[in-house]
């Protein structure tokens, strides 16, 4: 029996990822042999790039794709997933290079699109998930905000904002993925959301994400502010449009009723 996980891509976007890479590229091969990687380097200056193309050398299973300099998550993102649509692989998957997405653990958000979801989030905050190694504050940030996320959407995930996903290849087709906001991680909640509003099967799965012992984190402050403005902007017109819903049925059905009852006073 074929499954959609046959043809798997796992994208592992890098920045700065010298000594992760290779622990990464390890772990995913000695998880799941089956499955195909795409490193996406943003021409590091560490010289990432230079590592990846061995390890593509070395291995049918790794490809690279480089880009001219740093370009943020998203459009390396959305560079790797026309590569992978491009060449015909059914799910294609977010993994971050420097451990935080145990390898060891794909096989859950694989299960799960083989179960029938079209998008599985590998999530922290349902029962299960855990975080490792973050300080208060960050995990603070994070949980609230994906409280907040969820209040405002009600899309009904817990963790929007996660970057450990699988997605059949339709999902993405759906998406005009230049459309996508570039801004920190605010394309990683417009995607789920995009998803569940185009009525696909959006599932978490609880994981463990580790924070990174090696190497920096690229994330700056001012994604969570611009996160939250543009979040809040499109839950007010969600909002918005549910009341105009509600309004629309409300006239429809006072209209209906005011016929049928002048109707009868006709007939009395
Ligand atoms: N290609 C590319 N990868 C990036 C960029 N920014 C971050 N990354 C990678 O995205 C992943 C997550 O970034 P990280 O700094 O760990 O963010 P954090 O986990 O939120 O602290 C890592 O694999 C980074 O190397 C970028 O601009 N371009
Ligand atoms: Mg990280």
């Amino acid at each position: 029996m074929t499954n959609p996980s046959d043809a798997t891509l796992v994208i592992i976007p890098t920045y700065n990822e010298l000594e992760n890479l290779p622990l990464i590229v390890g772990r995913v091969r000695a998880a799941t042999p089956e499955v195909g990687i795409l490193i996406v380097d943003d021409n590091s200056p560490d010289g990432t790039g230079d590592r990846a193309d061995e390890l593509a050398a070395d291995d049918a299973h790794v490809n690279v794709l480089h880009r001219e300099g740093k370009g943020g998550l998203c459009g390396a993102y959305v560079a790797g997933f026309q590569w992978g649509l491009e060449r015909g692989y059914t799910v294609l998957c977010e993994m971050d290079a420097d451990g935080s997405h145990a390898p060891e653990q794909l096989h859950l958000l694989l299960d799960e699109v083989d179960a029938g979801a079209d998008l599985v989030i590998g999530s922290r905050y349902v029962p299960g998930g855990k975080v490792v190694n973050w300080p208060k504050k960050r995990w603070i940030l994070s949980k609230g905000g994906n409280i907040y996320i969820s209040l405002l959407l009600g899309a009904g995930l817990t963790d929007m904002t996660a970057g450990y996903r699988a997605y059949r290849r339709d999902v993405l087709e759906s998406i005009d993925l230049d459309e996508l906001s570039n801004a920190g991680y605010i394309f990683q909640v417009d995607l789920a959301w995009r998803a569940v509003s185009g009525g696909f099967d959006v599932r978490e799965v609880p994981i463990t994400f580790t924070e990174r012992e090696i190497g920096e984190s690229k994330l700056d402050g001012s994604f969570v502010r611009d996160s939250l403005v543009e979040v809040t902007k499109w839950g007010l017109t969600h909002r918005l449009e549910q009341v105009t819903d509600a309004v629309t049925v409300g006239k429809r059905m006072i209209s209906h009723e005011y016929r049928h009852w002048k109707r009868a006073r006709q007939r009395d």
